[in-house]
């Protein structure tokens, strides 16, 4: 199996298992991965994803091996790699733990997560450039919006990597957490995540990432709207007559 998954009450880890190849994604270890998290996105119990790889590596990018052998035509009718964007459709929150490299399609993984954890072992970088080619799972776009275009374009066109100390300053990263106990802290940070209302979670993530695509005044307009659609839900009920009654909600 080249993606394992272990369910661990509310949350659900999906672990790269390529070690020989650094983690690189082929087209088995793609279609397991989102076909993985479509299972369990809809369990209702499961509140939050973790990915993560392994030490020495999160995921070494796209599969160059398998993509050395491909030519114009198997490329754009296969669509290769357009499944990636089925991962976007997850409404559950995913937590990228990244250890070690995160290139290529490593790093353009990570930043399909939702929220991005580095150990202080973790590297980035767009180095697509070295090979002949750009990113191609998105890297160009979200890197720019995430960490502006001047530092975007750097990495992008002299394929440098960059520590998980600059990644943090330059907003790539959430946070750096200490490489002792790395996964322990990251599954802590999800399991308060999976505690929450699912449904409010779905909704905060699908708001927050419509703020990339949307104007001010629509995204505003479209938060309130999903704001006013959990005024449905047994949850919202819970959550504010906890608070009421100074006791823990209990989602379900
Ligand atoms: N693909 C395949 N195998 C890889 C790999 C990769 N990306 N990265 C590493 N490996 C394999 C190595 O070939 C080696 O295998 P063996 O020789 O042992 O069989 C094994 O993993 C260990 O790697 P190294 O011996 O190189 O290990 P080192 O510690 O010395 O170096 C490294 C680690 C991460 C610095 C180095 O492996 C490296 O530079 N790897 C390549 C990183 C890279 O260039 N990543 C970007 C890949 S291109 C598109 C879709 C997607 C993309 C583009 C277009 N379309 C839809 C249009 C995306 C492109 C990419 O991501």
């Amino acid at each position: 199996m080249n993606v394992l998954f272990e369910q661990i009450g509310r949350i659900v880890i999906a672990k790269l298992n390529r070690p020989k190849a650094l983690n690189a994604l082929n087209s088995e270890i793609m279609i397991e991965l989102i076909s993985g998290l479509q299972k369990y996105d809809n369990y209702p119990e499961v509140g939050c994803f973790i990915i993560t790889g392994n030490e020495r590596a999160f995921c070494a990018g796209a599969d160059i091996k398998e993509m050395i052998q491909k030519d114009f035509s198997e490329m754009f009718n296969e669509d290769y790699f357009g499944y990636w964007e089925l991962f976007s459709r997850i409404k559950t929150p995913i937590v990228a733990a990244v250890n070690g490299y995160a290139f290529g399609g490593g790093c353009e993984l990570a930043m399909m997560c939702d929220i991005i954890y580095a150990s202080e072992n973790a590297q980035f970088g767009q180095p697509e450039i070295k090979l002949g080619v750009i990113p191609g799972i998105g890297g160009s776009q979200r890197l720019t919006k995430l960490i502006g275009k001047p530092k975007a374009m750097e990495m992008i066109l002299t394929g440098r990597t960059i520590d998980a100390i600059e990644a943090e300053r330059i907003g790539l990263v959430t946070q750096i957490l200490r490489k002792t106990d790395f996964l322990s802290q990251v599954i802590h940070i999800a399991q308060t995540i999976a505690s929450y209302s699912k449904i409010a979670l779905k909704a905060a993530k699908e708001a927050t990432n419509y703020a990339l695509e949307s104007s001010l005044k629509d995204g505003i307009f479209f938060e309130r709207r999903l704001f006013h659609s959990l005024f449905h839900t047994q949850n919202q009920i819970e959550g504010m007559s906890a608070f009421i009654e100074k006791r823990t909600a209990k989602f379900n």
